[in-house]
C-alpha cells in the first residue's frame, strides 16, 4: 500500500457537500482504505475573483491504485458530482482532486505531475496537510512546517473544529 495525499476543492453546489460526498467515493475505490481527513477551510478563491469562496480539505489514503488509474478514478469522481471544465482557467467547480503526493514519488509524466506544482505555495493546502501529518516532510526534503510557516493565511478560516474521519 502506498500512502498517497489528496486535496480537494469545491465552490459550486453546496460545497460542504460536495466534499463529504467526495470523501465517501474515495473511501469507496478499490485498493484503497480512507486513514485521515482534515477539517473543511474556507479559502478565498485562486485565480479569477468573480467566483464564490471555495471550500478546501485534505485527505489521507492508502491505495495499490497506479498514480494513473488513481488519476483516472479521481477524474471520474469529480465527473460523477457534476464537474464541467470550461476553458478559462481555475474557474468554479464542483469539485476538484488533486494528487498533492505518491508515496515519496516525483512524478513527471503527461497527465500527471506529483508533488502537485502547486502545493507548496496554497494555504488551502499546506494548512489542512498540516491539520493531518504535521511530521511530514516532502520527497524534495522540505518539511512541512517550514513552508507552512512561511505561507501567509490569506483569510483561510476553519470551519469544523473535528475532522470528518
Ligand atoms: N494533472 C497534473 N498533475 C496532476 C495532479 N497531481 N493531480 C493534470 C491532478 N491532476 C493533475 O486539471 C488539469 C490537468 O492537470 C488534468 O487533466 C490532469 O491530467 P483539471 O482538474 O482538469 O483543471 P484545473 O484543476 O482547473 O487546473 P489546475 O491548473 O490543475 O488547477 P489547480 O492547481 O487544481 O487549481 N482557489 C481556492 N481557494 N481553492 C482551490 O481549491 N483550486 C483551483 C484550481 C484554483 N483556485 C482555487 C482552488
Ligand atoms: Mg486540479
Amino acid at each position: 500500500m502506498i500512502e498517497v495525499y489528496i486535496g480537494l476543492g469545491s465552490n459550486l453546489a453546496q460545497p460542504e457537500k460536495q466534499i463529504q460526498a467526495a470523501y465517501a467515493s474515495l473511501a469507496a475505490l478499490p485498493d484503497t482504505n480512507l486513514i485521515k481527513g482534515s477539517s473543511l477551510y474556507r479559502s478565498q478563491p485562486m485565480g479569477p475573483q468573480d467566483q464564490p469562496d471555495y471550500v478546501n480539505a485534505v485527505v489521507l489514503i492508502e491505495t495499490r491504485l497506479s498514480p494513473d488509474n488513481l488519476l483516472q478514478n479521481t477524474q471520474l469522481i469529480e465527473h460523477q458530482q457534476g464537474r464541467i471544465r470550461k476553458a478559462n482557467r481555475w474557474g468554479p467547480r464542483t469539485l476538484d482532486l488533486d494528487v498533492l503526493l505518491y508515496g515519496s514519488q516525483q512524478i513527471d509524466s503527461k497527465h500527471l505531475t506529483v508533488p502537485h506544482s502547486g502545493m507548496k505555495q496554497r494555504e488551502f493546502v499546506l494548512y489542512p496537510l498540516f491539520e493531518i501529518t504535521p511530521e511530514l516532510t516532502l520527497p524534495c526534503g522540505e518539511k512541512l512546517s517550514d513552508l507552512v510557516q512561511a505561507c501567509p493565511i490569506n483569510g483561510l478560516h476553519k470551519m469544523t473544529s473535528t475532522a470528518l474521519i
